[in-house]
């Protein structure tokens, strides 16, 4: 009872968006249509980047305002062309597409027409032919607008002009922030010169980096189903609310589907708790013979208004699974859950942060390979494809908020907090169905020394908690123990270090002993599980030396082993998990340390291992061995791994 107590609780809190963001999916009641592929595309040139308003450029077909070029979508649009004030763009860019919307859409005024941008960076405005549907804010996570009021005002045309406009400008009140910087001195720089400065370590990749898309529901429709599970002995619990729009009058039926497709539980309520006997839990990759394991919520909803009828079907997976943190320990179905991942970034040769699936499919199956049972989403919200294959897959999530290079004081001000405060509202919204996410990270390494940072933190996390309660909360420092202002608030530390790189670079000897006094200390301040959620060193593949030097195989490995040594010791204390720096190379601002990027990765940009990735997919299978059940054909593979190594 006390469980079912706490579920509802949950649920009070509620999100405070007022609709919801259900993943777009085809349904007898629903259809999607994807709009990937090539669009006519504009970058402003003007002086001031404001000439396609001041020339409507939404109003007609932009071919017919200036030149166009072809641009993919998904993709970034930086690295397609050879142009290199493209790749360096700031200011607005535009997009068009046509595209034939079935007539039937129209015609039947049953139809609720959908147009969703999975995500473009970093500010929207979207028109269809020509009227302005909507504008979004931030640069990772979806906006929607309905647009079949505005097709029907016409309904001889079935063709329908898409026009998105997107600037990449940063402020100090966006997320990331940045700042403009104009260089008015012209006996140094050219008339208009001006420069972006961020604080982060990654290439500000611009442009529609995730699927544009067409769907529909009917009138009636739900809207938005939340879910929250727990167990008891072998009796599952999930606690559902589901909410529906365009009718009060409905008839509904929920019900859950095991993965064999049958019927396990039913209700005709709109919230309420399942009951599910002999529960199949969702665990962890490597936790568990049998990871991921996902029900469906199918949701049925019929309705009735004086004219009309509505169905609505709506499936959503669902993974029973709790999360717990105790003061030394991170608990996963109240088992100890150990996290041996990586950090990522959406990031490839040629198409920057575009989404693409033969690359998402590439890196599951690296991670899978390594060993891996978890990343950190840094810097930001990734698509929501990549969290459906982590939950399908096993593969734990610490999902963050694009609250990254926090280091002016401006950025601390009212403006950036309920920005800040609204993206959380964006992601949880998004996210919370997600079983494989598991933590919400608020920011990466913000200037939390700063007198404002305790305040700021404090309500981002209180907020997060409210938004939901089931859920830990963190955020990622770099700071030391004493001069963090975040700290006291969140549930599990993350720390960020680079001994022997950043610190004492090229003194491999201080490692042990510094990353040991980090761990004593944060411990003994707030007797916290404690992640080490960034760790690593450059190499540039194929660099060599013995002895070891700084951006070589050799030393990139050294400084594993070293950390990886004290991670053994604290592991059995309080340390509750381990994300290298980074899965992969790459992109960053051009500066003096970096060499074409950033060259942390274990594996290229390209996907190959370097000498690294040996060291880690050893450690990690061990790890696996030791802490986790592994699947029956990874025991085959594992004795064929032991034997190639000598511990
Ligand atoms: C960090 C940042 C990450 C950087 C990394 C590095 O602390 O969180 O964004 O890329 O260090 O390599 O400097």
């Amino acid at each position: 009872m006390f469980r079912v107590l706490c579920l509802f609780a949950a649920f009070k809190a509620g999100i405070l968006l007022d609709s919801g963001m259900l993943f777009p999916q085809e349904s007898s009641s629903r259809e999607v249509k994807e709009l990937n592929g090539l669009w006519a595309f504009r970058a402003d040139r003007s002086p001031t980047r404001n000439q396609g308003f001041q020339r409507a450029w939404y109003k007609s077909r932009l071919a017919e305002t200036g030149p166009v070029i072809d641009i993919p979508v998904p993709s970034s649009y930086n690295d397609v062309t050879q142009d290199p004030n493209l790749r360096d763009f700031i200011g607005w860019v535009w997009y068009e597409r046509e595209v034939v919307v079935p007539a039937r859409w129209i015609s039947d005024g049953k139809t609720r027409v959908v147009l969703r941008v999975e995500s473009a960076h970093y500010y929207s405005i979207v028109w269809v032919n020509g009227v302005k549907v909507t504008e979004h804010e931030g640069g990772h996570l979806p906006f929607e607008a309905d647009i079949d009021g505005l097709l029907r005002e016409d309904p001889t045309t079935t063709t329908c002009r898409i026009t998105i406009a997107v600037n990449n400008t940063l402020d100090l009140h966006t997320l990331p922030p940045g700042s403009i910087q104009y260089m008015k001195d012209r006996t140094m720089y050219p008339e208009g010169f001006f420069v972006q400065n961020t604080n982060f370590d990654f290439f500000n990749y611009a442009g529609i980096h995730r699927s544009v898309l067409l769907y529909t529901t009917p009138k009636a429709y739900v809207d938005d189903i939340t879910v929250v599970t727990d167990f008891l002995d072998s009796t599952g619990l999930v606690r559902y609310n589901v909410s529906i729009q365009g009718a009060t009058l409905v008839t509904l039926k929920v019900t859950l589907i095991d993965k064999d497709g049958h019927c396990v539980v039913s209700s005709n309520d709109t919230s309420g708790v399942l009951k599910v006997v002999d529960v199949k839990l969702w665990w962890p990759y490597l936790m568990h013979e049998n990871p991921g394991y996902l029900y469906s919520l199918e949701v049925r909803l019929n309705a009735a208004d004086g004219t009309s009828t509505y169905e609505d079907v709506y499936s959503l997976p669902v993974g029973i699974r709790t999360v717990k943190v105790t003061k030394n320990q991170f608990l996963i179905n109240n088992k100890p859950f150990y996290f041996h991942g990586v950090n990522k970034h959406e990031d490839s040769d040629i198409r920057g942060k575009g989404f693409d699936w033969p690359l998402v499919v590439k890196d599951f199956n690296l991670m899978k390979w390594l060993g891996a049972n978890s990343f950190r989403t840094s810097h930001y919200p990734y698509a929501e494809e990549i969290l459906q294959m982590c939950d399908r897959h096993g593969i734990v999530v610490i999902d963050e908020s694009p609250g990254v290079g926090i280091k002016d004081i401006r950025s601390f001000e009212n403006a950036s907090l309920t920005h800040h405060l609204e993206v959380m509202d964006e992601l949880v919204r998004r996210d919370k169905n997600h079983p494989s996410v598991v933590m919400w990270s608020v920011a990466n390494e913000p200037a939390a020394e700063m007198p404002p940072a305790g305040f700021y933190f404090q309500m981002l996390i209180k907020h997060t908690k409210v938004l939901d309660p089931t859920r830990p909360v963190t955020f990622i420092t770099d700071s030391n123990y004493a001069r963090d202002k975040g700290a006291p608030y969140v549930d599990v530390i993350c720390v960020n270090s680079y001994f022997s790189w950043y610190h004492d670079p090229g003194h491999l000897e201080v490692i042990q002993i510094q990353l040991n006094t980090q761990f004593e200390n944060w411990y003994g301040k707030y007797q916290k599980p404690i992640i080490q959620s960034e760790y690593g060193a450059d190499a540039a593949p194929g660099f060599h030396s013995d002895p070891p030097v700084m951006f070589t195989e050799e030393y990139q490995k050294l400084v594993l082993r070293d950390y990886h040594s004290v991670f053994d010791q604290k592991r059995k204390l309080y340390v509750v998990g381990e994300l290298i720096w980074n899965f992969a190379d790459f992109m960053t601002t051009q500066g003096v340390t970096r060499m074409v990027g950033n060259k942390k990765g274990i594996f290229t940009r390209q996907r190959q291992p370097k000498e690294a990735a040996f060291i880690l997919k050893e450690r990690y299978w061990r790890l696996a061995n030791e802490t986790g059940r592994l699947p029956l054909w990874t025991n085959i593979l594992e004795n064929q791994l032991l034997k190639s190594f000598s511990f």
